[in-house]
């Protein structure tokens, strides 16, 4: 099919605080001690302030990182058989585009470019040319500020014409992906963050000619924390680690 404008009807297609002295009981003095545990008479080992703080670590690192992602979108398209030109959607998602479109293909019919994949969404339906957006996709669901996983397929038109740029967006969170005509149908992973609700949004920004870029296999995951945050949690720790070798310094010199 590589450089037909289109056989189809288309017109052109924290840290945590652990705190005391270490080894030592009896008539010790508080100064220097932010917590005074001279009251207690009774020594409670730097070993075990710090196992507690370990345990807290832990704690933040099981609830920063969940055993497992809930997965809260997901659609292969496959439910429609292929092909439905100027698709209106599914239960998953709706057409958001008019005057643009998208359209449903694969699964064996006449565009199926990518065999083996069952039905996909062709980006830029079979509307005309000349739209803003040439097609959208918008998830019926809206989800809250917060980390996400999303993964889906995406491929090139696969039939010569120019590249596409597709805009995935979720309330905040927003990038573009170019795909030229003959990339393949690959897998895109994104951990997002949004900071405000909103719906999961595939756009193709065009050109708008009928033909777009092909998307399958979107799925949409509870996320865990950028990078950065996981940076931000080992520098708080390796601060608890400080804090608790001053403490047992300062308890030596008091001792
Ligand atoms: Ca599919
Ligand atoms: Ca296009």
């Amino acid at each position: 099919m590589t450089g037909v404008a289109k056989s189809r009807n288309k017109a052109g297609d924290p840290p945590v605080g652990g705190s005391g002295r270490s080894g030592f009981a009896g008539t010790e003095r508080s100064e220097g001690c932010p917590l005074n545990i001279s009251s207690e008479k009774k020594a409670f080992p730097l070993r075990n302030w710090t196992l507690l703080a370990g345990a807290g670590a832990l704690a933040l690192l099981s609830a920063a990182a969940p055993a497992s992602a809930a997965i809260l979108l997901s659609d292969n398209f496959d439910a429609t058989a292929a092909d439905v030109l100027n698709w209106s959607g599914d239960t998953t998602f709706t057409s958001t585009s008019a005057p643009g479109s998208v359209d449903l293909i694969g699964a064996g019919g006449a565009f199926d470019f990518y065999p083996g994949n069952g039905s996909y969404v062709d980006l830029d339906g079979s509307t005309g040319g000349g739209h803003d957006p040439a097609g959208e996709l918008t998830s019926n669901a809206t989800f809250g500020p917060g980390n996400y996983t999303l993964t889906f397929l995406l491929g090139g038109n696969h039939r010569g014409a120019p590249a596409d740029t597709t805009q995935v967006s979720l309330g905040s969170f927003s990038t573009t992906l170019v795909r030229n005509s003959g990339d393949p149908l690959s897998t895109v992973t994104l951990h997002l963050t949004t900071t405000t609700s909103g719906q999961l949004r595939f756009t193709e920004q065009g050109p708008s000619d009928n033909i777009g870029s092909i998307l399958d296999n979107v799925i949409l995951s509870t996320g865990v924390p950028e990078p950065t945050s996981w940076a931000l949690m080992l520098i708080g720790f390796g601060g608890l680690g400080a804090m608790l070798r001053t403490r047992r310094a300062r308890g030596m010199a008091a001792a």
